[in-house]
């Protein structure tokens, strides 16, 4: 596929243009910075619909009966699950797509899983760019599913304009409820598994302590939901429609530049270190980092030394 095939597939919202499209930028590939210049212009309109929650909770479940309720609002949906990478192959872990396959014959239903590859490029990066590709394709809601373990999923989560914080009963709950922040960052928080005997109890916990949290009046919606039988997925729906209905531009607006700006401080480090790659032989680098370990050159020292040679005609 062409270049200007692939742009114009996705402006068409075609699946396989749209995939290729994230493709070229998860390979970085040097079509990927032609690609960006003629589709961002079409991009910015939809609503990022941010969800997190603890390794297994039932993100993925819920995002598949979600899905069904916004395709009956008429919503064009696109979806990127951002897998953890295996430490021994850099493969995505793949159960996401497969368990949502029944969403696989609606061409206005994008779904993709991304593998977060170490730090390499950056998780702001990644994100914004299959957003602008989603949006481009004419997505009006995106849903980005991260596990709420560790720092980069966090901190991706947050720049989306609504944020859903998914809790499970039972164990360790007070303590997966305080973790990671992920208290301050929910706009609205689900309690999934609500088939289980602990549900009322943590329910309780958690709405004591959104009051402890003080935030008078408007403490975020608690839903309680068994995503595999799709019950309370239906009020989940509303509570985010009118979440969506009533967020402030200016809101939206500022999580957005908050997540533009990240995306471009992950493309100047990413640049910035393409080019000292190019112009320091691997084996130099590797002796300075040798002697950074060693502790014969602090890393201030050392990445003066980096930003010279990038910058060196
Ligand atoms: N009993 C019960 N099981 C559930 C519920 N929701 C999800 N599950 C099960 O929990 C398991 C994990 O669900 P997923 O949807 O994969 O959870 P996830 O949060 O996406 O998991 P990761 O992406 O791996 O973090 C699956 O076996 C689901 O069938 C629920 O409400 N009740
Ligand atoms: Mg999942």
């Amino acid at each position: 596929m062409e270049i200007g095939e692939i742009v114009k597939g996705i402006l068409a919202g075609q699946p396989r243009a749209i995939a290729r499209g994230i493709s070229l930028f998860e390979n970085n590939s040097l079509d990927a910075k032609k690609l960006m210049k003629q589709i961002f212009p079409y991009s910015g309109s939809a609503v990022v619909i941010g969800i997190t929650g603890s390794p297994g909770a039932g993100k993925s479940t819920l995002l598949d009966q979600l899905i069904v309720c916004f395709r009956q609002t008429g919503k064009k949906i696109g979806l990127i699950a951002v897998d953890p990478s295996s430490p021994f192959t850099g493969g995505a872990i793949l159960g996401d797509r497969i368990r949502m396959m029944r969403h696989s014959l609606d061409d206005e239903v994008f779904i993709r899983s991304m593998a977060t590859r170490g730090n390499l490029g950056g998780l702001a990066k990644a994100t914004g760019e299959a957003v602008t590709v989603l949006e481009a394709a004419g997505k009006e809601v995106i849903f980005v599913e991260t596990v709420g373990v560790g720092q980069d999923e966090v901190e991706i989560v947050k720049l989306a304009d609504v944020v859903v914080v998914v809790l499970t009963p039972g164990a360790g709950d007070d303590i997966q409820i305080f973790k990671a922040g992920l208290m301050e960052i929910a706009d609205i928080f689900v309690l999934n598994k609500a088939d289980s005997p602990e549900t009322a109890r943590t329910e309780r916990q958690l709405r004591a302590m959104l009051e402890l949290g003080g935030q008078g009046n408007n403490l975020p919606p608690v839903v309680k939901t068994i995503a595999p039988e799709g019950v309370g997925v239906g009020d989940l729906t509303e509570e985010l429609l009118t979440l969506i209905r009533f967020r402030k531009d200016t809101a939206r607006e500022r999580k957005r530049k908050q997540l533009l700006e990240a995306m471009v401080r992950d493309i100047v480090n990413q640049e910035v270190f393409n080019l000292i790659k190019k112009k320091m032989p691997s084996e130099k680098l590797e002796k300075l980092s040798q002697e950074l370990l060693d502790r014969k050159i602090d890393p201030y020292s050392l990445a003066e030394i980096l930003l010279k040679t990038a910058l060196e005609e």
